[in-house]
């Protein structure tokens, strides 16, 4: 017997799929009520269903357990488990068992679903099935397909930490910096469990500008800033003109990106050579770089409202994504006013205070961490907002040109369901 842990996105998918394979399982949630319960009842899959508290007894004849990403190695039916040495694995490791086409794998701290998105849809451009999944928020059990000619599959930590086996055409880690640091001891363990990708893959993939990688042995290598001659694509700038080359042949040049800043360019260097690996030619990945519009809520523009530019970057739950969201806008706006906040990571947020008073005009800052940030913050103003319409109307009031960037830095929890409903209010109240 099976046992599925975690009656999310991820168990609904494991479950559809040991019932398409007339396979016996088991689910349990050690919550009484999680909130895809009616689903699974609609779909007939609560086999078993076991709800609430953890209790080991759930262990009685279990051969495998297929565990959720969000259920933590800390928690005791995974200690319990292990003690037992049940067979413990994640979704992406059934997937790797069924999955009969090429996968392409892409983590990272930041910019992983946005590299994930445009492998995928370079894929598409080329004419091939692609199928886009993971951590993406679609469960690779609910893309697996005989019809799919390429996976693009966007891997977290989390997933990685309940992978042993899996068999990746290509795969990169785009960036490590700090995140999820309430899961794991320290940093170093975050990044182990990162850097656990490489060994799965065909192909190394390593971003040369990201130093926790630099011990890799590499297959295929990129870099915006560390660019060498080995790689495959790179980026030049000549008198403030920018060139996208595939070794000699020049592809497509910075003003026909839609999506801005450096660390978008650092994407799209990441997006094509991972495409390439997976065969995709040229023309193919240049349409969609040109095409690609960038995903919502990650620096998204929504708005040029009385000559100032709205920016939605909910997805900034972390102090480095801000970080590159202001550098990213301060390169075109002179002006910027910033609406940040919410529940704060365990991370140390200094160089983000340091930056926000160099370059905004002005911060306002929303949710549970709004007080001690605003503590933090010297050489611009300061305000504290009580919910985002009031954040708003503050930051209008400081931005009469220039950008309004909403990049809380933080998680959302404390406000809202999850970013996208952070990001769909912002763009919501400025549609009003
Ligand atoms: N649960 C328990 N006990 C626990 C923890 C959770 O029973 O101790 C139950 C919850 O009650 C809930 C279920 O597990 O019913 C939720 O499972 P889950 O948290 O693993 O979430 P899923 O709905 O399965 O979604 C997961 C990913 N979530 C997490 O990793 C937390 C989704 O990533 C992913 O899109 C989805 O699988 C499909 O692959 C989300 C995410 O926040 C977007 N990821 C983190 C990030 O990007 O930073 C890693
Ligand atoms: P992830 O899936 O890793 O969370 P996203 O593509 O969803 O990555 O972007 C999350 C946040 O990180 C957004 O605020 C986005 O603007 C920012 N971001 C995107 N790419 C990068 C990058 N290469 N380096 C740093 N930040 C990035």
């Amino acid at each position: 017997m099976k046992l599925i842990l975690g009656m999310g996105l991820t168990g609904l998918s494991v479950a559809r799929f040991f019932k398409s394979q007339k396979a016996s399982y088991q689910v349990a949630d050690s919550r009484q009520s999680p909130p895809l319960l009616d689903t699974f009842i609609a779909e007939g899959l609560t086999e078993g269903c076991q709800l609430g508290p953890w209790k080991e007894c759930l262990l009685e004849g279990t051969e495998e357990i297929i565990v959720s990403p969000g259920i933590a190695m800390s928690e005791e039916i995974v200690i319990w488990a292990r003690e037992k040495n049940i067979p413990l694995v994640g979704d992406i490791e059934l997937f790797s068992r069924y999955a009969n086409a090429p996968i392409i794998g892409v983590s990272g701290s930041n910019g992983k679903s946005t590299v994930t998105q445009l492998v995928g849809e370079m894929g598409l451009a080329a004419g091939k099935n692609t199928a886009i999944c993971g951590n993406i928020g679609i469960p690779v059990m609910d893309a697996l397909s005989d019809n799919v000619d390429l996976y693009v599959v966007e891997l977290s930590s989390y997933q990685l930490d309940y992978t042993n086996s899996l068999d990746l055409l290509a795969g990169l880690v785009l960036n490590i910096t700090p995140d999820h640091l309430d899961r794991y001891p320290d940093f170093d363990a975050y990044i182990a469990s990162k850097i656990s990708l490489y060994p799965y893959c065909q192909n190394k993939v390593v971003n040369l500008d990201e130093s926790a990688t630099t011990e890799i042995v590499w297959d295929c290598c990129f870099g915006l800033e560390k660019s060498n001659q080995k790689c495959e694509f790179r980026v030049e700038t000549d008198q403030g003109v920018t060139t996208f080359f595939n070794k000699d042949e020049a592809l497509f040049g910075g003003e026909d990106l839609k999506i801005v800043g450096k660390h978008n360019m650092s994407n799209v260097l990441a997006a094509l050579t991972l495409g390439h690996l997976a065969g995709l030619s040229n023309k193919a990945m240049t349409q969609a770089v040109s095409d690609f519009k960038g995903l919502p809520h990650r620096l998204e523009w929504v708005v040029n409202m009385d000559g100032v530019d709205f920016f939605n970057d909910s997805k900034s739950t972390n102090a480095i994504s801000t970080i590159t969201a202001i550098n990213a806008l301060s390169e075109s706006y002179p002006s910027l006013v910033l609406i940040a906040g919410g529940i704060a990571k365990k991370e140390d947020y200094s160089a983000m205070f340091e930056l926000i008073g160099e370059k905004a005009e002005a911060v306002v800052f929303i949710g549970e961490a709004a007080e001690s940030f605003a503590s933090n913050i010297t050489n611009c103003a300061v305000e504290v907002a009580q919910s985002m319409a009031q954040a708003l109307s503050i930051a209008k009031c400081y931005a009469p040109c220039g950008a309004i960037l909403l990049s809380p830095a933080c998680a959302s929890f404390d406000m809202y369901e999850d970013f996208n409903a952070r990001g769909e209010d912002f763009k919501r109240l400025l549609a009003q």
